[in-house]
This record gives C-alpha cells, sequence and structure tokens, in this order.
C-alpha cells in the first residue's frame, strides 16, 4: 500500500537532529538508538571519551553520516558546554538528546553495598545521574522546536540486584531526575523519559562478576523466555523519540521480556 502517510512512518525523524552521548562500539544500546534514528532519516552527532574510544566510534558516526563527532566527558561542565555551543554552530536547532552514559568504580559494583566510599557515591552519581540534568540544561537553549531527552535506566533502580550497589542508586536518582525534568521542559514540549533494559551483553557489562549467569537466569525467569537484544532498546528508543511518544514524558520503560513483573 503506497500513501502519503507511509512516507511519515519510513522517516518519522526527517530534518531533525540528536545528539548521541554513550557509544562505546557496535554492541552498545546508544548504537542500537542512534541507527534506528537514522534510519528514520534524523541527523546525528556523537561524543566519544577519550583516544580508545573516539578509535571506536568514529567509523560508526561516519558510518551513518554523521560529521560531528565530539569529546565529551559528562562530568566536566566545560565540555558539555563545547558540545552544545558546536552543535548550536553546525546546527542551530537541536531535537532529541540519547544520554547513555554510567559509570561507577568496579570496586563498587562488587561485594557489599555498605562499603561503597564517599567519594565512590559521588562518582556514580555525578556520571550516571546528574550528567542528565546538565545535558538537559545545556540542551534546552537548542531544543527550540520541542524534541526529548532519553537516558537508560536498570531494574536495580527499584529492587535490589546484587552487585548492583551504587549504581541502583545512581539509577533510581536518574529516574527521579527524569520526572523532575519532564515537569520543567514540558512546557517547552520537551519530553524526558528512560529506557529500562533488561541485561545485554555490552561494554558496560564486561568484566561483571557474573554477567553470564544473570543472562541465562534472565532468559527462563522472563515471561518471553528470552533475553533481549540491542536492537530491542533501539525500537523503543525511535518509538519514544517519534510520533508515538508525542505524549509521554517523564516515564521509565521497560524492555526486559517482562522481567519487572515477577516476584
Ligand atoms: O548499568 C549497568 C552497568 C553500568 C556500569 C558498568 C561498569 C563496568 C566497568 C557502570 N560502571 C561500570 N564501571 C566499570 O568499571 N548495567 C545495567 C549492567 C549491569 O551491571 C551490573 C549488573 C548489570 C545488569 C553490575 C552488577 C550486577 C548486575
Amino acid at each position: 500500500m503506497e500513501t502519503t502517510q507511509a512516507t511519515s512512518f519510513a522517516k518519522p525523524y526527517a530534518g531533525q537532529k540528536a545528539v548521541i552521548l554513550g557509544v562505546a562500539n557496535e554492541r552498545s544500546l546508544a548504537w542500537a538508538i542512534a541507527q534506528e534514528l537514522h534510519r528514520g532519516g534524523a541527523e546525528l552527532a556523537f561524543t566519544f571519551l577519550g583516544d580508545a574510544l573516539e578509535r571506536r566510534v568514529r567509523p560508526l558516526a561516519e558510518s551513518v553520516g554523521a560529521t560531528i563527532i565530539e569529546p565529551c566527558n559528562v562530568s566536566d561542565d566545560g565540555q558539555l558546554n563545547a558540545l552544545f555551543n558546536k552543535l548550536k554552530e553546525r546546527w542551530g536547532v537541536l531535537h532529541h538528546v540519547i544520554h547513555s552514559v554510567a559509570f561507577a568504580n568496579r570496586e563498587d559494583l562488587d561485594g557489599r553495598f555498605i562499603n561503597t566510599s564517599r567519594a565512590g557515591f559521588m562518582t556514580a552519581m555525578d556520571v550516571s545521574a546528574y550528567s542528565l540534568v546538565a545535558c538537559a540544561k545545556f540542551a534546552e537553549p537548542l531544543m527550540t522546536e520541542g524534541g526529548s531527552l532519553l537516558t537508560l535506566s536498570y531494574y536495580g533502580a527499584e529492587k535490589v540486584v546484587p552487585n548492583y550497589n551504587v549504581m541502583g542508586v545512581a539509577k533510581a536518582a536518574l529516574e527521579a531526575c527524569v520526572r523532575y525534568l519532564a515537569w520543567d521542559m514540558g512546557p517547552k514540549k520537551i519530553r524526558v523519559n528512560a529506557i529500562s533494559a533488561g541485561p545485554v551483553k555490552t561494554l558496560a557489562a564486561a568484566g561483571i562478576r557474573d554477567f553470564r549467569t544473570m543472562l541465562a537466569t534472565a532468559e527462563e525467569k522472563t515471561p518471553l523466555k528470552e533475553t533481549i537484544e540491542q536492537d530491542d532498546v533501539g525500537y523503543l528508543g525511535g518509538f519514544l523519540c517519534g510520533p508515538g511518544g508525542k505524549h509521554i514524558t517523564g516515564t521509565t520503560m521497560y524492555v526486559d521480556s517482562g522481567a519487572h513483573i515477577m516476584s
């Protein structure tokens, strides 16, 4: 069936600009969302942290036609300011921010949560939660046509997942930030949402103890009896940035094969 309507479904983000923070490699959830936005006609910019990741991100970004590929440490306001100044200079307007960034010290993702140091707690909160607020602050003046902020969360934000520890606390804060930012930015037609994804093998999961066991357990404990894939996050991200998400804001949506309904 060939209709004019079909075109808007095929390219829902035509004319829209999106910046993607948090692609590390082709397995990244941010990359799945980026590809979905690219397929839907969006123009993309990417950020990286350090030389090693730049070598990974640059070819991926170029493969989807991106020409804005900038360094950005989200815990540095100077670098965020430089990034959004660059976007203003190159695009003048911005529609979507994909925030797929988190960090806790390795030693804080193992053993007892009680042992989290003050500095480790601050690091996790700064990089994994506050950075969304900082991005919102710098992005807002550019988002003059409305749009959306999208971040990534995990079930450990609401229930105890052994070893997730300080990241669980940071994701709980992140989900609260999503709600408060949604209230602040709503009048400007900027929506703010989180995707709570089931466990996936990405760089962020590499080196997490017993991650393979977690995946196996997730598979048998979920209603759908299978773990999710990167593309599943891409599709939901695309939906939330597109017409389907038009009146969805302040929410955390699950892509987890139903894991969150189980006791
Ligand atoms: O949010 C995450 C992990 C994010 C993350 C990963 C690392 C690994 C390397 C944050 N900081 C670091 N720091 C490092 O040094 N996930 C949802 C994946 C994850 O991590 C876990 C999980 C799951 C699931 C840690 C313990 C238990 C479960």
